[in-house]
């Protein structure tokens, strides 16, 4: 076709459509709110476009300086943001109320259609049964059960659910954070913290130094934060990866990629200390000021070899445990120590393992000890990313009554696996009171105990915590599950006696993001200068309900006080007036806002916008003058940021030192300083340190695992995305090409890897951008099985790639709480990848997982043949054919 042709034909497919805005946070990328200008024709959407509310006729690298320091930059999405279509119009999609035949737990039962009628009369009578059975705490509802709140929505009015402190992503930063600077993380999502640790984005141009400490922000991080690492970065910003993995942000950004040995990053970090101490890189101006004495002296006389283990610090010291030359760990320190201000984060996952949380206090000290905590072109290092926020949003009133219960918190968030595995014991006089409280990580001795018998899931927590077996098992256990879904084959579904339906929020309906994050969505950590309203999108497809629907017929069964309480100004609004209403009081809050005199000028509007004017333009900013940098608000009133016991940073916690830390919700032995202890004790440490070098495990499962989040996927969100899984990613097992020699593994062979707690099949990807001894599968992959149980696989072998199936749940002093996501692994070949049939390239193109995915659905939908299909698939591959044909010959 020629130029006209072309431009033709794309006019003729555009005619008659419809646009509208959008964004699409959901906890995958940390809620990076990309701005999506969405194509509507016919009920679909056929085309996404990037972000074109700001200067729209330039090019996001082509807007001037003046525009990219203070924030008027275009928020472009990542794949994924482009992709949705292929996701929301899935073959897979969960279009209906089903209703489970047989029990839980893949391979055990199928689903069947059900009507809304049936369903929510169903689940309303299960919730009081359950109520009545077990009390309020016989409920657990999965959304984000995190610093001790709680998503679900009718617990205020009808007095059940309950809460839990920690929190999947931050929680191997949190004890570090609070016990040595002071800065709670519950306190600061709350806004009761009195200064806020974040920065923002464009305080990457003060930078001298930017160390990615276990840090990928170009795959998990895409939104504008890491597109201002990329331009100072461009204008001479030197940047340093320290990372097992050779990873998409080393290879775009940094100057120096330093492999290290996976949780091992504490003993580099003493010996850093240590050259700060030995050359006098300390900033002491700082340290005088903000440090308290006495801790700051313990520390040093720990890293000099002053203290009872007597040992030095040294780089020579840290080198063999780490695998990074001393020479390197050295120059790394002299350059840290003297380039100023240096961004130094180390991230979430690093501290998510055995020590974790010791690591993780260290990168703070060190940035304290160089001065470079709080002040410009510095950060904290912690989990702690918000700032204050810069621009004022409406906010939809839908009259609801706060209610009297509170959620009380009853547990630690990464516990919920040990609570289902233990509650029966404890219930039944097995095991004690104590013995159950230290397991779940209650948070003191007199709140009450759960009972969980029914959870409800809004979200795929089957498949994305670690122990996948062991998780299932207790989550099958229960006498009645139900939630909403995307897609048939999740999962998640597996656990459910009813699935639900769920629409896509952001493109389909009107529904809230997440129980009370409204429509009008704030830009992500590091950019709160603007917000987006995601617009009225596509209608429902299929059965399709809105979830607020839903809540409040659910809540109509279970009492009027209930649903008086929950949804006063919705409840007699007929289902097929539903969007309208809530579009309604979307429209009232933005008329209320607009009214607004004080917020137009501040926004810089020369007039009153209309509805209209705003849906076509949903996209507010305002202007950053000077970038915040974290703790900037406090330091700015003069009073300190650092709410410890002596109001410094303490290198010593004295709260530890005046407590008993194993009575404390973390239930675990921790020292009052990250020190190392990389000793392995039976008995005391137990199975858990699944993933030290030092575990006698190790022979057996040489591996160590890192298990990070992928570039085409929001955590297990667009797994089933063909767009995201066949056209341009292998899911794979990353190996070196070192242990990939010594097992007789090529690329692209089919390979089991396991460990003690499970396996899964995967192809590997040979690759020496992954340093020996150790290997990754991405975090997100679907446990998908044909249901076949052995001694091994309680529920049948993963096809897919989850490998929160080979990682223990359990907990460690040393791990005072945190999700657990890597551990020790051995991989084998299974089937050669160029073997006929069975190819590396045709399991690149993903053909095998996605035709898993299918029969699985096929299965669980008691589709015609189904049960054969899937066993068929199975077959195929372990005898090394390709499965796809082997199900369409069958
Ligand atoms: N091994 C390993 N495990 C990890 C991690 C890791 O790095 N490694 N990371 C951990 C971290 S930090 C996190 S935050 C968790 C995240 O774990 P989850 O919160 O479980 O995350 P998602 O997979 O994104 O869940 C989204 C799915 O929920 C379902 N869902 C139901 N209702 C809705 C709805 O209203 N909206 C949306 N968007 N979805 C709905 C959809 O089917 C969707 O696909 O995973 C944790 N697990
Ligand atoms: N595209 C995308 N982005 C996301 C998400 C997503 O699902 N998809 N999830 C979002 C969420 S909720 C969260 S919590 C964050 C998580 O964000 P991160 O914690 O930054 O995520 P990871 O990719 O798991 O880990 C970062 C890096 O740490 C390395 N690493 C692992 N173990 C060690 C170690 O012991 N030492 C060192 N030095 N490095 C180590 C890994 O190789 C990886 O490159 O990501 C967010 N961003
Ligand atoms: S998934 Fe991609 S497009 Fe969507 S908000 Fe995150 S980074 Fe942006
Ligand atoms: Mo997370």
């Amino acid at each position: 076709m020629d130029k006209q042709g072309i431009i033709e034909s794309s006019r003729k497919r555009r005619e008659g459509e419809r646009i509208f805005y959008t964004s699409c946070p959901a906890n995958g990328c940390w809620d990076s709110a990309c701005v999506l200008k969405c194509h509507e024709k016919d009920g679909k959407i056929i085309a996404i476009e990037p972000d074109d509310s700001v200067n729209p006729n330039d090019s996001r690298e082509d807007c001037g300086w003046e525009n990219t320091w203070k924030g008027n930059v275009q928020m472009r999405p990542c794949a994924m943001g482009h992709s949705w279509k292929k996701e929301l119009h899935a073959e897979t999609r969960l279009l209906h109320p089903m209703k489970r035949v047989g029990e839980k737990g893949p391979g055990r039962g199928y689903f069947v259609q059900i009507t809304w009628e049936e369903a929510l009369d169903t689940i309303a009578e299960k919730m009081i049964e359950i109520k009545e059975k077990y009390g309020p705490y016989g409920i657990f509802h999965s959304q984000y059960p995190s610093f001790e709140k709680n998503g679900f929505p009718l617990a205020p009015w009808w007095e059940a659910g309950f809460g839990a402190w920690g929190e999947h992503s931050t929680s191997g930063h949190a004890a570090g954070e609070m016990l040595h600077l002071g800065v709670d993380l519950t306190k600061v999502t709350r806004g009761l913290q009195n200064s806020m640790p974040g920065f923002e984005a464009p305080d990457f141009f003060n930078s001298k130094l930017f160390v990615m400490w276990g840090m990928d922000p170009v795959v998990a991080w895409f939104g504008p934060t890491s597109y201002y690492m990329q331009l100072a970065h461009e204008y001479g910003l030197k940047t340093i990866v320290i990372d097992p993995r050779y990873t998409q942000s080393a290879e775009i950004l940094a100057d120096q990629w330093i492999p290290i040995r996976p949780g091992t990053d504490l003993a580099m970090m003493l010996a850093v200390a240590q050259v700060l101490f030995e050359e006098d890189l300390v900033d002491h101006a700082f340290v005088d000021e903000w440090v308290d004495k006495e801790g700051f002296e313990e520390w040093r006389a720990y890293v000099m070899g002053e203290g009872e283990d007597g040992i030095k610090k040294t780089p020579e010291w840290a080198a063999p445990i780490t695998a990074v030359p001393a020479e390197t760990i050295r120059e790394f320190a002299r350059l840290y120590g003297t380039e100023k201000p240096v961004h130094l984060q180390y991230f979430y996952s690093c501290a998510k393992r055995h020590m974790g949380d010791y690591s993780a206090s260290a990168s703070m000290l060190l940035q304290a000890m160089t001065g470079n905590i709080a002040c410009h072109g510095g950060c904290e290092s912690g989990a702690c990313l918000p700032t204050p926020g810069r621009v004022p949003a409406p906010r939809a009133d839908w009259h609801r009554d706060p209610g009297d219960y509170q959620v009380p918190v009853l547990f630690n968030n990464n516990c919920l696996t040990e609570i289902l595995a233990r509650q029966d014991d404890y219930w039944s006089g097995k095991i004690t009171e104590s013995e159950f409280r230290h397991l779940i990580g209650s948070p003191n001795n007199d709140c009450p105990l759960p009972n969980i018998q029914m959870i409800i899931f809004e979200n795929n927590y089957g498949n994305n915590h670690s122990n996948v077996n062991k998780r299932f098992a207790g989550m099958a256990n229960t006498e009645f599950n139900w939630g909403f879904q995307w897609h048939m084959n999740q999962p998640t579904a597996e656990l459910c006696d009813i699935i639900l339906p769920a629409p896509v929020w952001q493109f389909e309906g009107m529904d809230e993001y997440m129980y009370g994050h409204q429509r009008f969505v704030s830009g992500p950590n590091g950019m709160r200068n603007y917000f987006t309203f995601c617009a009225r999108g596509l209608d429902f497809p299929g059965e399709v309900r809105s979830k607020e629907w839903v809540w409040t017929e659910i809540a109509k069964r279970l009492g009027d006080e209930v649903v008086e309480g929950y949804n006063p100004r919705m409840k007699d609004v007929a289902v097929e007036d539903w969007v309208d209403a809530q579009e309604a009081i979307y429209k009232e809050a933005f008329e209320k806002w607009a009214d607004n005199a004080t917020i137009m000028a501040y926004l810089g509007f020369d007039h009153r916008p209309t509805w209209e004017e705003f849906n076509a333009h949903p996209v507010i900013r305002t202007e950053i003058d000077e970038p915040y940098y974290p703790f900037k608000s406090a330091l700015d009133r003069g009073e300190s940021p650092f709410n410890t016991p002596t109001k410094k940073i303490e290198f010593s916690s004295n709260f530890v030192k005046t407590h008993d830390m194993t009575e404390s919700r973390w239930r675990g032995r921790i020292d009052p300083m990250p020190v190392w202890s990389p000793s392995y004790v039976e008995g005391d440490i137990g199975s858990a340190s699944n993933d030290g070098f030092y575990n006698p495990k190790v022979k057996d499962y040489p591996l160590s695992l890192v298990t990070p989040v992928s570039v085409y996927r929001q955590h297990s969100s667009n797994d089933n995305n063909p767009y995201m899984r066949e056209d341009v990613y292998r899911h794979a097992v990353w190996i070196s090409g070192v242990d990939a020699k010594a097992r007789g593994i090529k690329d692209g062979d089919l390979c089991r890897v396991y460990s003690d707690r499970g396996e899964t099949m995967l192809t590997a990807y040979v690759t020496n951008r992954c340093m020996p001894g150790t290997a990754a599968v991405h975090h997100g992959g679907w446990y998908q099985t044909g249901g076949e149980a052995s001694e091994m696989n309680v529920f049948g072998q993963d096809m897919r790639g989850t490998p929160n199936i080979l990682l223990d749940d359990g907990h460690l002093p040393h791990i005072l709480g945190a999700l657990i996501i890597a551990g020790l692994v051995q991989v084998e070949k299974v089937a050669d990848g160029d073997a006929e049939g069975f190819g590396g390239e045709a399991e690149r193109g993903g053909a095998r997982g996605a035709m898993v995915a299918v029969a699985c659905r096929d299965r669980l939908a008691k589709k015609d043949g189904a049960r054969d299909a899937a066993a068929v698939a199975m077959e195929a591959a372990e005898n090394g054919s390709d499965p796809a044909c082997a199900v369409e010959n069958a």
